[in-house]
């Protein structure tokens, strides 16, 4: 039988990426002999732009994954498929398994699994082909003859061994990799230990028997054999993420896959990880296996909040340690912080900003807390009368649907935009290249600007690449006091948000100006770009200037960009981490600036 997978990803911060759950079902699906495809859903159709492709793919199960904040989506396509071709609709995924009766309350759903779903699915398909009964399928909850649901019992979480590995071949992997910046994802176990308030995991534990049959790690010498298996197929990639939810949740695993993979990859990798669960000499062993990344949550800066509200048991100091440690070796991070958690008060997100101003990561991510249904957090929620109605929505991350005492909605985004500020600032400072990075030192910049709000400090992802960067709005400039020290280059990137990608008007030309105490100012580059006309100027288009001719003076140096006239003023043209780097400073390169990050 043909199985569509449908995903909807709309309207997110996120890039097309590869899901493992989605990739495990396709696999599974494939060695029980039915074919499948995926609709990969990045932006909003119109109902009948989803019909046609429905008709057009003509499957004989249509089977919808969802978040919790991508439901709308899924329920709307799903009554659109009800109606274009009259298949059986079943719905699985973390919004399923958390909020099971409020999906089967949608007409539009036949059938719902809660919980790993490569043997219902699989089940499923077989019974709807071969006309078999599909109403004892265990994780099945599907509606009954007289109406009623029948919800079948969760059967036991599943052996990955006896799993084939995520299918690669249902994905757009070219278009995966653009967006990526050639990372290719990978899994190693399923589950995590911990029991954090907010976090779906919690609910999945205890649907799955308990915290530790949930938690299954794949033996190495498996994840190896894959790992293998994708240098064949993507000899171009750039670097592994391992979307484990703890990749270090094992010492003596970690240890042997860190021998193993050092003798046979290079590949620089990232990982998800809970500061309780290493030291020092962990971080040290995997990063001379190829480690160049650590994300770490740390959610709240109060640690009051963090171990009695979110369960969070790690102390400020646990934190500031690994952090240190990661800087000391080398190591890139990224954190996750939370504001807006019941108990949150100006004060406690000021000591979570405060946190991150001593332990500055290098990527800080920062989200409004949303209670998804099912977890602890989401019942005190309710309990307190906290939140009131259904507030789902595809952009909850950076808008409040809590109602906390002495925090206003507004004061919660006004803080989530300082928050944000501050995340941009210790990044410049952090990513500092060379010895003179001119997006942390646009502070001290003489500055025109056009209008208000032209020039300033963003970070910008394009083809999923993060980089910092400074918006400068035409015709605006930012003209610096420096020192050229022998053998210079000046390194920048030119790009145009993606934003104006499609939007009319022309481009813009990217111009550096330099000036001396004895000459007056020239032009040492000056280049037109028009993402709007010329598809090849949709991206970081990377420049590098020797300024030999300069040496060992202190010269004005100025970045402009500049329209022509009457024209174009708002098309967010961006100098990405333009810095001056000499042959002295080989010393300091770190394996994410041979990277290029
Ligand atoms: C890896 C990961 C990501 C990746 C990949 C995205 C993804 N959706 O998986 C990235 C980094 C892109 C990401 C981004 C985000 N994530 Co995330 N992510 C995860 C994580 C840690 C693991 C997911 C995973 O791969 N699990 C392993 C696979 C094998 O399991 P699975 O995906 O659940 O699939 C199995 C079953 O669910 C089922 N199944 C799934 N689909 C279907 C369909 C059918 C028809 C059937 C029968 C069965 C079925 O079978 C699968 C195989 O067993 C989960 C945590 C978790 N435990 O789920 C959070 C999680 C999914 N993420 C979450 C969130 C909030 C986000 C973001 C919104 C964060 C943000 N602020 O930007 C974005 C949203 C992006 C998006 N469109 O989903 C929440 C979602 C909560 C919710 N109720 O919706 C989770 C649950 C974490 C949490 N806070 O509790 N995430
Ligand atoms: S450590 Fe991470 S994955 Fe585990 S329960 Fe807490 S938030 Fe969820």
């Amino acid at each position: 039988m043909k199985v569509l997978l449908i995903y909807p990803d709309i309207n997110t911060i996120q890039f097309p990426h590869f899901q493992h759950g989605l990739a495990w079902l396709a696999a599974a699906l494939k060695r029980g002999g039915h074919e499948v495809e995926l609709l990969y859903l990045e932006r909003e159709l119109s109902d009948r732009e989803f019909a046609a492709e429905l008709v057009r793919r003509d499957p004989g199960l249509v089977a919808f994954s969802s978040t919790t904040q991508q439901y709308v989506f899924a329920k709307r396509y799903a009554a659109v498929a009800k109606s274009a071709l009259d298949r059986f609709v079943v719905i699985g995924g973390i919004h399923a398994t958390i909020d099971p009766e409020g999906v089967m309350a949608d007409p539009c759903f036949d059938a719902l699994v809660r919980g790993e779903g490569e043997y219902p699915l699989v089940e499923l398909a077989d019974a709807l082909s071969g006309g078999g009964d599909c109403s004892k399928i265990l994780n099945l909850w599907l509606r009954g003859p007289g109406g009623g649901v029948i919800r079948n019992p969760v059967r036991p979480p599943v052996d990955l061994s006896g799993l084939p590995w995520p299918d690669r071949e249902v994905w757009d992997n070219e278009l995966l990799m653009r967006h990526n910046d050639r990372q290719v994802s990978v899994m190693a176990s399923r589950g995590c230990p911990f029991r954090c308030t907010y976090c779906c995991n919690t609910v999945l534990a205890d649907l799955h028997g308990g915290n530790a049959q949930w938690v299954r790690q794949r033996p190495v010498p498996e994840v190896i054999a894959e790992l293998e298996d994708l240098h064949r197929r993507f000899p171009d990639m750039k670097s592994l993420i391992f979307m484990d939810e703890i990749f270090t949740v094992h010492k003596r695993w970690v240890r042997e896959f860190c021998d193993e993979y050092q003798q046979r990859f290079s590949t620089p990798f990232q990982i998800f990880l809970r500061v309780e669960t290493v030291d020092r000499e962990l971080l040290a062993r995997m990063k001379e296996a190829g480690l160049y990344s650590v994300i770490v949550g740390v959610e709240s800066g109060n640690e009051t909040i963090r171990r009695e509200l979110l369960n969070r048991k790690m102390s400020n100091d646990q934190i500031i340690r690994v952090f240190k440690w990661a800087d000391e070796l080398g190591l890139e991070t990224w954190d996750f912080n939370m504001i807006g958690v019941p108990g949150d008060t100006e004060d406690t997100i000021r000591e979570t900003m405060a946190l991150n101003r001593l332990i500055r990561p290098h990527h800080v991510q920062v989200s409004i807390f949303y209670p998804f249904p099912g977890t602890p957090l989401h019942q005190q929620c309710l309990d307190e009368g906290l939140t009131k109605v259904d507030e789902s929505t595809s952009v909850f991350h950076s808008r409040p649907v809590l109602d906390l005492p002495g925090l206003p909605r507004e004061k919660t985004l006004a803080l989530h935009r300082e928050f944000m500020a501050l995340a941009h600032e210790i990044e410049a400072e952090k990513t500092a290249k060379g010895y003179a990075d001119l997006a942390a030192l646009l502070s001290a910049a003489q500055v025109h600007e056009e209008g208000p709000g032209y020039v300033g400090r963003w970070r910008v992802r394009i083809h999923g690449e993060d980089r910092m960067c400074i918006l400068m709005h035409p015709n605006s400039s930012a003209a610096y006091h420096l020192h050229i020290r022998p053998r210079t280059m000046l390194r920048f990137g030119m790009a145009f948000s993606p934003d104006v990608w499609d939007k009319p008007g022309g481009g813009a030309t990217f111009e550096v100006r330099v000036k001396t105490r004895l000459r007056k100012e020239r032009v040492i580059f000056s280049e037109f770009i028009d993402p709007k006309r010329r598809p090849r100027d949709r991206g970081w288009l990377d420049r590098e200037l020797d300024l030999a001719p300069f040496r060992g003076k202190t010269v004005e140096l100025t970045l402009a960009t500049i329209a022509p006239p009457g024209q174009n003023q708002h098309c967010a043209a961006f100098w990405s981490r333009p810095y001056l780097w000499s042959e002295f400073d080989l010393h300091r390169s770190t394996p994410n600036q041979e990277r290029g990050k």
